[in-house]
């Protein structure tokens, strides 16, 4: 009687709350019952059915997506029929490379949702068209659009969209902050963990068609034939989701696993070896994606090792590709062995004068900015420099400069301010994403690579918002004009609440979140003044490295009259590097403006900025109010509890206590350590730090030990 009346209780108790703790695992795909009877109603009576899916892979996979997608959101079964196009009220497939829209036809893999004859019809240029267009039509539906009437198309501006993994064999992730690799090795090619599928899904619903699977620090291991096979189960995992698999290679690896006494790419023996690991993979993979090549970089082998330069290598790899559909993707993430100068200009100076030289299936990867992945830098010079090579955008999702899984930090901000970005190469309007998206230089390829935040964490990216990152990088690989607010809005709805004033306050937290770190960390331009090696936390005082430019003091070049590199004509002369009309903008420290100053310009502690302080006045300001918009981060929060699920809400609250924590690190030991130069207080109405430089300087070195 008692463990009926209890197994009641419990029954009541679920009904009373239907949704179980949310773990996160589901990312934006929820598609949780919608609460609206009305709308649901409305909904349904326009997807009773699928039709037009035949036999192919990728339209099944849409049409099981959608069947899925619209059996949680409306509570109903969708069955897909054949042969119901003359039926009415239902969702219709149709691939139609020829599509148009008011006479423009659908780039690849674009779609179009309209409205027809009583159905909802889902043309595609290509089939992956149409999976895009299914997860677009969810996404309506997810987001509360209405379908009546519904005519939206969109293609993709960049053709290859691609996640760069920096995983390794031994399950460890260069940089990785959430877990360890979601690839297992060991198991592979035998067992498929359910995952790789539900990781498929998210990237193909944000239109993402590649993925490199392996760090570009790289091991030969993958180009054995064990490790081709093991991709090669991946690739099937993948494939149905229009996604191709790609691999980071190792340089020296003829060396390393084919026994040859040279990788030197003009070496005939060289190039066979290649050309047969090439042809291995692609009996293996037969659309396998390509190649990524970092070399003679950070101690990585490459071309130079054998007197060669980067186009001898990368051309080298397209020969091998030969007829197949693969490309190279070829880092200038590179500066000297033996660095003197400005590192900021070396890759500009190894690659420039290669433009032209690479043969048609190569591209160039170029990271936003000139020095490495900082919390905010100007575009890189490469950028509207290099007319005759397509050149693909690298950015960095996994947080390694921007506080790990536990600072939140929306990035689709920053990456708008690098697309953005006006580079001048042909004029007025030549923004970097249109220089990537290949409209001012018209090549037949283009690309964008985003270096994976995922890894084997439950809710796969550590911090629940990291999960906004992932999903924005999609978002703006595939169309770089949506803005950054309403691509918060949107995640938002789809992966926390619908609640329109909720919505509102966590869209504005995020779209303020990358600001305010930059604020508490790296204000006014300084860079690379992080802790050494692990890159966690503050450390300018940093003075000596295994190399100069990887030491603190490189960059902020503090002394006793003022603060910032000088990278103008009287300097380093970086700013040389960029269109004239670009050097105007940033030549003269008095109309800089102040999120670049210190990138450019050795300012005098005293000297009044536009803001109306002087330097040591609107640093400390900086520092302060970044602090304290924490807290602003941590009310705004606390305030829609009600409407988040409170497994992740209790989890980003932790997390940002830590973060408001880490942000006084910061504040505290800039504060006080620029303070030693500037001598200088700390200007009212903010109070100095209760505790002193050491305090903090033992505080980081605890993070550092091993
Ligand atoms: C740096 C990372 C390092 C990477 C390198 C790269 O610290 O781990 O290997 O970038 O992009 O920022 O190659």
């Amino acid at each position: 009687m008692f463990l009926r009346h209890l197994l009641l209780f419990l029954f009541c108790c679920a009904a009373a709350h239907p949704s179980v703790a949310d773990d996160g695992y589901r990312l934006w795909l929820k598609y949780d019952l919608m609460a609206d009877n009305g709308l649901r109603k409305d909904y349904q009576k326009a997807t009773g059915f699928i039709a037009g899916t035949g036999n192919s892979p990728i339209l099944k996979t849409a049409a099981e997506e959608l069947q899925q997608g619209l059996q949680g959101l409306l509570g109903q079964r969708v069955p897909v029929l054949a042969g119901a196009e003359k039926r009415k009220g239902g969702v219709l497939f149709v691939v139609d490379a020829t599509a148009n829209v008011s006479g423009k036809p659908l780039a690849k893999d674009g779609y179009r949702i309209a409205a027809q004859n009583g159905n909802v019809v889902i043309t595609g240029s290509s089939e992956s068209g149409v999976l895009y267009g299914a997860f677009a039509l969810l996404r309506q539906i997810q987001t509360r659009q209405p379908l009546k009437n519904i005519d939206l198309s969109s293609s993709p501006r960049i053709q290859y969209r691609l996640l760069n993994h920096w995983d390794n064999p031994n399950g460890t992730v260069e940089r990785g902050y959430a877990g360890s690799s979601i690839w297992k090795w060991y198991e592979l090619p035998e067992r498929l963990d359910p995952r790789y599928q539900d990781y498929a899904r998210a990237n193909a619903s944000i239109g993402i068609n590649g993925v490199v699977i392996n760090n570009v620090n790289a091991s030969a291991r993958y180009l054995t034939p064990e490790y081709i096979g093991k991709v090669a189960a991946l690739a099937s995992v993948m494939r149905p989701y229009g996604i191709r698999v790609y691999m980071s290679v190792l340089w020296a690896a003829p060396k390393v696993i084919g026994g040859l006494t040279t990788s030197d790419p003009l070496d005939p023996k060289v190039k066979q070896w290649w050309t047969a690991r090439t042809d291995e993979i692609y009996q293996a993979i037969p659309d396998f994606g390509g190649f990524l090549v970092k070399a003679n970089s950070e101690g990585e082998p490459g071309p130079q090792d054998y007197g060669r330069d980067h186009a001898d290598g990368a051309n080298m790899l397209a020969d091998a590709l030969g007829s197949h559909d693969g490309i190279v993707m070829w880092r200038a993430f590179v500066y000297k062995a033996n660095s003197d100068g400005d590192r900021f200009k070396e890759a500009y100076q190894e690659f420039k004068p290669l433009d032209g030289r690479f043969k048609p299936k190569t591209l160039v990867q170029v990271k936003n900015g000139p020095i490495d992945f900082q919390a905010r830098e100007p575009f890189h010079p490469l950028f509207g420099a290099m007319p005759r090579t397509p050149l693909v955008l690298e950015v960095q999702l996994t947080q390694e400069y921007l506080g790990f899984a536990t600072h939140m930090v929306y990035l689709a901000p920053m990456f708008k301010e690098t697309l953005d970005a006006d580079t001048y190469a042909k004029g007025k309007g030549s923004t970097v994403a249109k220089v990537i998206d290949s409209s001012v230089d018209n090549h037949p390829i283009s690309g964008i690579a985003g270096v994976a935040n995922i890894g084997s964490d439950r809710n796969w990216t550590g911090h629940p918002m990291g999960q906004a990152n992932w999903y924005a990088f999609g978002r703006l690989a595939w169309d770089h004009t949506l803005t950054s607010q309403s691509i918060a809005e949107e995640w938002t709805r789809m992966s926390l609440t619908t609640d329109a004033s909720a919505v509102r306050t966590i869209a504005d937290v995020m779209v303020k979140s990358h600001g305010i770190y930059t604020r508490y960390t790296m204000p006014l331009g300084l860079h690379h003044i992080m802790g050494q090696s692990i890159h966690f936390g503050p450390e300018p005082w940093l003075a000596s490295s295994a190399r100069p430019d990887w030491t603190s003091v490189y960059y902020h070049k503090a002394d006793a009259v003022g603060l910032g590199f000088d990278r103008t004509a009287k300097g380093s002369n970086a700013l040389g590097l960029y269109r004239p009309e670009v050097q105007q903008l940033w030549n003269d420290p008095k109309t800089c403006p102040p999120d670049y100053l210190l990138w450019f310009h050795h300012v005098p502690w005293t000297q009044p900025l536009s803001t109306g302080r002087t330097l040591w006045n609107e640093l400390c300001t900086r520092y302060y109010t970044g602090a304290d918009s924490v807290t602003w981060m941590q009310q705004q929060w606390a305030a829609v509890k009600p409407q988040i699920d409170p497994e992740i809400h209790a989890d980003v609250t932790g997390r940002l206590q830590t973060q408001r924590k880490e942000a006084l690190w910061w504040r505290d030991a800039c504060v006080l350590y620029f303070q030693t130069f500037a001598k200088q207080p700390i200007p009212a109405p903010f109070s100095p730090p209760e505790r002193t430089l050491d305090d903090i300087k033992r505080l980081v070195m605890i993070y550092q030990l091993r």
